[in-house]
């Protein structure tokens, strides 16, 4: 087992790392930017260390520095959390090249999933559905382009390979605006992330958006946890998930999570990970693999009793994953609502100190958050402060314990997103399940 593991992330999920680590007896470092040591995991860490000034390049960004801090400390691994150095393949690298252990897959295996051409490859090779689409990489031979959005069939989309997430994507409804689009895509991704590289897909009208949560150990086994339904999204930032994913016919559903699992033993994948998926009109099309843990991670472990961080650090202290596919048994339904300090009109972050904090409780509600009274949030970071969970034995009553959750919290001081939630699970499209990904848009007007 793992003896001592550097958090290298804030907030929410490091707290959440470090009751992991605790509960497996593993010894803690936190590292932290100069505003951040009033962080409570910076608080409960056996050991922290100030890697920086606030601005993340400098702190949570910072290769070297948190690589020094690992020496200092003795730390054998580190794990990253979501966002930050996550899915940074030449930062795995590095710690590996180092003599420590990056919690997650290899270097190699990130950087595939990184080039979104390269993951589809690998994925439609290990039998997960696809997007129809180019199946490579856009030339510049005009002929081509035509042919193969003709092939596809408008309306298609051309997408940056080393995108994601929704940066870098354009629509092309016809041929006339083809060749433009696909010449301004290819710029734009030059500038944005050094690579020009494009790729077209089949443009899907009124998708959902359903992911696919897995564990493998890099040593031949693998298992999934189930779906989630993370449609109701504003700009590419998710607002509530649920799991699992509402209305899909059993059949495709098992299909699907079949697919995943032989991909991540065909690929030797080591760790948690999530294969996304739109989902339309009963069929699943691959899109993007996430290689690390998800923010809506919490909603999987409601509904299977896994706890998929503790999961992360036996794999990366080199156990066979303690469990089989037979072992999970689904049951329930689980919601999450991340709450935001931010504008509820403009949607702009709203730093500042939190004068009273009361989070909600009772049967069926878990609340992932490091706030507490008197903590101020701090400008430089994501604007996430926690996630409020609910789980019931059916997603009436997971969604019922979720307004009753959302009508107790009380967070004075600075502007948050709880109306909103409050307002959108008694929404009647959302409480019938299945929104769409363009939902929440059309309704708050956008
Ligand atoms: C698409 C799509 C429609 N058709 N691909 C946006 C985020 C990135 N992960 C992929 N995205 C999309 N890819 C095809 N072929 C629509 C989106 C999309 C989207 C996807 C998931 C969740 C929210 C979204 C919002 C707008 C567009």
């Amino acid at each position: 087992m793992l003896d001592k593991v550097l958090i290298a992330n804030r907030g929410e999920i490091a707290l959440r790392i470090l009751r992991a680590c605790k509960e497996l007896n593993i010894k803690t470092v936190a590292v932290h930017s100069k505003i951040d040591v009033a962080l409570k995991h910076v608080k409960l860490a056996d050991e922290a260390v100030c890697i920086g000034p606030n601005p993340s390049p400098q702190s949570y960004l910072n290769v070297p520095a948190i690589i020094s801090a690992m020496e200092i400390t003795g730390a054998e691994a580190v794990h990253p959390g979501y966002g930050f150095l996550a899915e940074n393949a030449d930062f795995a690298e590095q710690v590996e090249n180092s003599g420590f252990t990056f919690i997650g897959p290899t270097a190699e295996v990130i950087r595939t999933m990184g080039d979104k051409v390269a993951a589809i490859k690998t994925m439609k090779a290990a039998g997960v559905p696809t997007v129809p689409g180019s199946d490579g990489p856009l030339s510049d031979d005009p002929q081509f382009l035509k042919n193969t959005a003709l092939r596809i069939g408008y309306p298609v989309i051309i997408k940056a390979a080393a995108g994601g997430g929704g940066r870098g994507m354009r629509v092309v409804e016809n041929e006339q605006t083809l060749l433009n689009a696909v010449s301004i895509t290819k710029t734009e991704a030059a500038a944005a992330f050094g690579d020009g590289t494009v790729y077209m897909e089949k443009f899907l009208q009124n998708p959902r958006h359903v992911e696919v949560q897995v564990l493998s150990d890099g040593q031949g086994s693998a298992i999934h946890l189930g779906d989630r339904d993370c449609s109701l999204q504003r700009r590419h930032q998710k607002v509530i998930e649920e799991a699992p994913a509402p209305g899909i016919p059993e059949d495709a559903r098992q299909a699907v999570f079949e697919s995943c699992v032989k991909a991540c033993i065909q690929i030797n994948y080591r760790g948690a990970g999530t294969f996304e998926f739109l989902y339309e009109d009963g069929n699943y099309y691959f899109i993007e693999m996430n290689t690390r843990v998800q923010v809506e991670h919490p909603v999987s472990e409601m509904i299977t009793g896994v706890d998929i961080i503790k999961e992360q650090l036996l794999i990366a202290s080199g156990r066979p994953l303690s469990f089989k596919q037979e072992n999970i048994i689904f049951r329930g339904h689980s919601f999450e609502c991340r709450i935001n300090a931010e504008d509820p009109v403009s949607f702009l972050p709203q730093p500042g100190t939190i004068l009273a904090y009361h989070a909600p409780g009772g049967n069926g509600v878990r609340v992932d958050s490091h706030i507490y009274n008197g903590y101020s949030v701090p400008p430089n970071y994501d604007s996430l402060i926690g996630k409020v969970i609910t789980y019931g034995r059916d997603r009436d009553s997971a969604l019922s314990r979720m307004r009753n959750a959302l009508d107790e919290m009380v967070i004075d001081g600075i502007k948050t997103n709880i109306e909103l939630h409050e307002n959108l699970v008694r929404d009647p499209e959302f409480k019938k399940g299945g929104v769409n990904i363009h939902y929440l848009e059309k309704k708050l007007g956008l």
